[in-house]
């Protein structure tokens, strides 16, 4: 597919998103929106990919909603029903990044705002700038945390900073948010981009049936009872103990070499 507002390679076993519209600071318009979701498609079908990087264009990640777009022509008008914009832009992300059964990474670059921040959160391992920042801009202009952040955000941080977060929509810098296990790592603003396309190359590496079982069951894990989990574990390691990888994982250690995982 040809896209306008996503920059999408496959390199090395990793898909790359890039979120390209720099001078609006990557804030999602429908076209974007309706791109990232194909994109991870993509990945997702392609048996080669085995692992997503989620990254943005120039100086931010990404500011969440363009506000010019859901602005009448004329602002006296009504301005319609923006549940449709959640439910057509950002729901379908959210889910596109939960449901792929690849990792995905994030190299949050610049700020990342609004949908943008909890669009970051919503990946497996997320990689920010030193220079980053993550803003639940929301409250700024009269909304609620949409795009999983207020599903997200208790579990990371606990409900007081997610409450905080939320209601006061402050800046809370990459440092700040690594302590709180808010994102996985912090690097150097020169050095992000090399760091997090190298992870995402090793993931691509490893058993990617497990990594995919593994997320589906930390999905589950979000609501589950541990009865519940432990059966769903049981069912899991069983889909991963027929895998190549599993056999090769085994060997491979018994032969005391590295494994050659096929992904498989
Ligand atoms: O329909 C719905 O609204 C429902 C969906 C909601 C989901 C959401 O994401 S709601 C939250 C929307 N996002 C925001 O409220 C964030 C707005 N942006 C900002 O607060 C600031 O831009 C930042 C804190 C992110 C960055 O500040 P700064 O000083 O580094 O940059 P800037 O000068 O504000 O922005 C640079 C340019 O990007 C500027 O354009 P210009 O003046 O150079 O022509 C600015 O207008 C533009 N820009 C930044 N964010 C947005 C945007 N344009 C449209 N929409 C944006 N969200």
């Amino acid at each position: 597919m040809a896209y306008q507002f996503v920059k999408f390679q496959m390199a090395e076993g990793v898909a790359e998103i890039v979120l390209n519209r720099p001078d609006v600071l990557n804030s999602f318009n429908r076209t974007m929106g309706k791109e990232v979701q194909a994109a991870l498609r993509e990945a997702a079908g392609e048996p080669n990919v085995r692992a997503v990087l989620l990254t943005g264009a120039g100086r931010a990640f990404c500011a969440g909603q363009d506000l010019q777009e859901v602005v009448p022509e004329d602002p006296n008008q009504d301005w319609g029903d923006i549940s449709e914009i959640v439910r057509e832009t950002y729901n379908p992300v959210v889910l596109g990044i939960r449901e792929i059964e690849k990792p995905v990474v994030c190299a949050v670059n610049g700020v990342a705002a609004g949908a943008g921040a909890n669009i970051a959160l919503a990946c497996d391992f997320v990689f920010a700038s030193e220079k980053a920042s993550f803003i639940q801009a929301f409250a700024k202009i009269g909304l609620i945390p949409d795009s999983g952040g207020t599903f997200f955000l208790p579990r990371l941080v606990g409900l007081a900073r997610a409450t905080a977060m939320t209601m006061l929509g402050e800046k809370i810098s990459a440092q700040q948010a690594l302590d709180w296990g808010m994102i996985y790592r912090v690097c150097p603003p020169d050095s992000l981009l090399e760091e997090a396309r190298n992870f995402a190359r090793r993931l691509a590496t490893m058993p990617t049936r497990g990594l995919g079982l593994t997320k589906c069951l930390l999905n589950k894990s979000l609501f589950n009872s541990l009865e519940e989990q432990l059966k769903l574990e049981e069912r899991a390691q069983g889909l991963a103990g027929k895998t190549h990888d599993y056999r090769e994982g085994v060997l491979a250690f018994l032969e005391k070499r590295e494994p050659r995982f096929k992904g498989e």
